[in-house]
């Protein structure tokens, strides 16, 4: 075992922020490997990932908490509570915002949530991360002032209580990300390596496999089907030391649904499997043999025991 320099650092990141605000592609920047699945469109990461990052002196969990948003079913309910036991957890909270814009409606809710946990006295250090740096147009004084804009949402900040820790940077350049990281680790605790060196995911494969899945569905079959279709892996079984048998369930919510996935004569399905299919291999790097069926489950999203069947509660 390698000797720890005596100021190691280590703890949990909660990374926090609205959809598509950028931080699942932050994640897989810091993380160097596909784990948590991007997509132009919002919400598509729906469970907590962990993710590890190891320098020679740190080592980072990162937990990407699903986004904070008005509950309008079971899961909505769900992803808030996990949302909020997360940041209570960790010992960081990386918020993330889209400096491009103001801030948003989705962007006050979170404001109030970290609010309510600041007043409880529950909320761990906050670092606001101004992502999408690349885009941004104005100049250092526009730049300010809009990371001030997010800011004021916090309003104990706003009222110096405390330093406002902020960093502007691109997840998707890289650009900031290193200063990111400085300013988390100085906020985490001496302590040593939770995971070996090595380990970027606690993820299981299956999940990581289903959410591949779902992610090829999602860009392929663009505005067609609503987010409403889930990805459950059935069979994983290793064949041999280079073929790996995959069997999974699309789930849609209505019969119609079912027909734009299938795709005319099956056309859309086997797309999906293809590029799918290319993803995983990489993933595990052994060749994949891939089943897909789709089926039709009504109002999935409000039903407890499939939110249970998928991991989403206990
Ligand atoms: P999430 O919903 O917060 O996980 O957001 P994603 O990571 O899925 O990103 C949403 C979209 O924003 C994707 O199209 C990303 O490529 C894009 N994106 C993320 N970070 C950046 C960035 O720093 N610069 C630019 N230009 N685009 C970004
Ligand atoms: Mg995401
Ligand atoms: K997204």
């Amino acid at each position: 075992v390698a000797q720890l320099p005596a100021d190691h650092r280590s703890g949990f990141v909660a990374v926090i922020g609205r959809p598509n605000v950028g931080k699942s592609t932050l994640f897989n920047r810091l993380l160097g490997q596909k784990i948590a699945i991007t997509s132009p469109k919002p919400q598509t990461t729906r469970d907590q990932v962990l993710g590890i990052l190891t320098r020679e002196d740190t080592q980072i969990i990162f937990l990407d908490t699903p986004g904070i948003h008005q509950p309008r079913h079971k899961l909505g309910e769900y992803m808030v509570t996990v949302a909020t036991e997360t940041i209570e957890d960790a010992d960081v909270v990386l918020w993330l915002v889209d400096i491009n814009v103001p801030p948003t409606e989705e962007d006050q809710q979170i404001g109030t949530l970290l609010h309510q946990l600041q007043q409880k006295g529950t909320l761990p250090p906050l670092v606001l991360g101004g992502n999408k740096l690349d885009l941004f147009q104005g100049d250092e004084g526009a730049l300010a002032v809009r990371l001030d804009a997010y800011a004021s949402l916090l309003p104990w900040l706003a009222q110096g209580e405390e330093p406002l820790r902020r960093v502007a940077l691109s997840a998707l350049t890289g650009a900031g990300v290193d200063e990111l990281v400085a300013l988390l680790r100085e906020l985490l605790p001496l302590g040593p390596r939770y995971y070996p060196a090595d380990q970027v995911t606690d993820l299981q494969t299956r999940f990581i496999v289903a959410e591949l899945i779902r992610e090829r569905a999602l860009h392929l079959l663009q505005q067609e089907v609503p987010h409403s279709i889930a990805v459950v892996v059935d069979e994983f079984v290793p064949r041999s030391e280079n073929l790996t048998y995959i069997s999974a369930v699309i789930y849609v919510e209505r019969p119609s649904q079912k027909g734009i996935v299938l795709g005319e004569g099956g056309r859309m399905i086997r797309r999906i499997g293809q590029e799918a299919r290319r993803e995983i291999e990489e993933l595990l790097g052994t060749r994949v043999y891939l089943e897909l069926w789709v089926k039709v489950w009504e109002k999935w999203r409000r039903r407890e025991n499939m939110l249970r069947r998928l991991g989403y509660a206990t």
